[in-house]
């Protein structure tokens, strides 16, 4: 197999382990094969030409790092406004946060336009190119147009919506239809994939040849889910740290007497922090042997502050935590603890670890890496339990978890109070089963699954 080429909206430095996610996933590969990574640099210029941006090249180890700047105007359109005002609300069925302005689409096909130019010329013919999630959807179909005729693969980490939903986004069918480009797209569940399947026999002139292969456009297309997961290894590693350490050392102290709930997130609405507010509210109401004594720890770290729904929903969390303070606070005792601020990844392992109860319950997710940090940090002897939505991507394969319906206030309490009170032997029970699998199933397998699928599609 040639060359990898990752191509995604942010890039990082594979060689940091602070950089996390997608880094940790695909650095190993870029390196292997020698790869490129390209993406937007985060620099906006603000007078700049729409369409228009410089692009920087830096080496990284064994890997070609290319960046590309936005114009202010490109930003605000391609990013702010298609991208995370219109494609990442109705992908998590929130229509009623979208904002369809007519304007944003030119900046989104502007934008890949851009990047597909500067990117063709640094591709070679056998290069592998996988483009990642929803900001770069027409990439390929920008690519193939120059001329570029590589395996291409696009792997989306947010849910596809079921049609009816997808259809309210008005450029449905071409952003669909650009999708034909790719060789193969990956999504992170099969719930995914069946909304997909249901898309195509219903919305385009494809024909479903396989449960996976669909023909349209003059082009046969593999469609499978590819639930990512994390890297297991080097999140132990980082629990053996001594900032994880300290942390844990830290939070056993300090809540020697009580049971700490846990959620941490991106303050994002589709996370569904006022949702798991109301619940802790619930539990405190229902089960009060709970009140001076469960403490929720809620990280929503700072996210998309320039989109208007972010900055109405840091408002009312913060109001619903003030007042839950406020009514069930003692003067040694705060049922939450708020904190609208990023923690250092070296800490994560050992605040999961020191937790009773780890709450991961959005309304909707492509997959939630936390339910598997989680799962990882625990000590394997005293394990917390996992609370998750059965909307997140991960329920399909963390069947272990307590499974929740988070728009269910009372019976997610009740969900709850039944974590808290888990007998050890099956908490220890249901942990193993979802290590194991979390394990087995870790972002090397992922990776692996995806670039075989890709490297096997027949030629055209
Ligand atoms: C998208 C999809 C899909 C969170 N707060 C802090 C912090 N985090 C880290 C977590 C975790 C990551 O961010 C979040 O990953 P998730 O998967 O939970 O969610 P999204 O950010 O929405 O990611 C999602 C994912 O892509 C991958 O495909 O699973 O469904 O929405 O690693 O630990 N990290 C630090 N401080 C924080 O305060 N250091």
């Amino acid at each position: 197999m040639g060359r990898l080429v990752v191509i995604s909206n942010r890039i990082a430095d594979p060689r940091k382990p602070a950089s996390g996610g997608l880094a940790v996933a695909v650095g190993q590969a870029l390196e292997a094969s020698g790869g490129l990574w390209f993406g937007w640099s985060g620099k906006i210029v603000e007078d700049g030409t729409p369409g228009e941006g410089e692009l920087h090249l830096q080496t990284a180890g064994n890997v070609q790092l290319a960046t590309v700047d936005l114009s202010r105007e490109d930003h605000d359109s391609y990013y702010l406004g298609y991208s995370n005002g219109v494609l990442w609300p109705v992908f998590h069925y929130r229509l009623d946060l979208a904002d369809f302005d007519a304007g944003y689409i030119g900046g989104y096909r502007r934008v890949n336009h851009m990047f597909a130019r500067k990117l063709a010329n640094l591709l070679r013919p056998d290069d592998v190119v996988w483009v990642h999630d929803y900001h770069l959807m027409p990439l390929a179909a920008e690519l193939r147009a120059m001329g570029c005729r590589q395996r291409m693969g696009f792997f989306l980490h947010i849910p596809l919506p079921p049609p009816l939903i997808l259809a309210a986004v008005p450029e449905h069918d071409w952003l669909m239809r650009t999708l034909f480009a790719y060789d193969l797209v990956g999504l992170q569940s099969e719930a995914d994939v069946a909304h997909f399947s249901r898309y195509v026999g219903t919305e385009t002139p494809a024909d479903i040849l396989g449960e996976h292969e669909f023909r349209a456009y003059g082009k046969t297309l593999q469609v499978q889910a590819f639930p990512i997961g994390i890297d297991v290894d080097e999140f132990q590693a980082l629990g053996q740290g001594r900032e994880s350490q300290d942390m844990y050392a830290q939070m056993k102290g300090e809540y020697s007497r009580r049971r700490l709930l846990l959620g941490v997130e991106r303050l994002d609405y589709s996370k569904g922090l006022p949702q798991r507010l109301k619940t802790f509210r619930q539990l405190l109401q229902t089960y009060p042997e709970n009140v001076g004594s469960a403490t929720l720890i809620q990280i929503a770290s700072p996210s998309r502050e320039s989109v208007d729904a972010y900055a109405a929903l840091r408002q009312e969390l913060e109001s619903l935590c003030g007042a839950i303070n406020g009514n069930f606070g003692e003067l040694d005792w705060m049922p939450v603890r708020y904190i609208h601020r990023n923690v250092a990844r070296k800490r994560l392992p050992g605040l999961y670890r020191a937790a009773s109860v780890a709450l991961v319950t959005p309304l909707r997710d492509g997959m939630n890496l936390v339910a598997k940090e989680f799962v990882v940090a625990q000590d394997p002897d005293d394990p917390g339990v996992l609370v998750l939505s059965r909307f997140a991507g991960a329920a399909e394969q963390l069947a272990e978890a307590l499974m929740v319906n988070p728009y269910d206030v009372a019976r997610t309490a009740e969900t709850i109070q039944r974590a808290l009170q888990m007998p050890l032997d099956e908490r220890q029970r249901r942990h193993q089963s979802l290590l194991t699998r979390v394990r087995e199933q870790d972002v090397h397998w992922w990776r692996e699954r995806f670039l075989n699928a890709l490297a096997n599609v027949p030629a055209p």
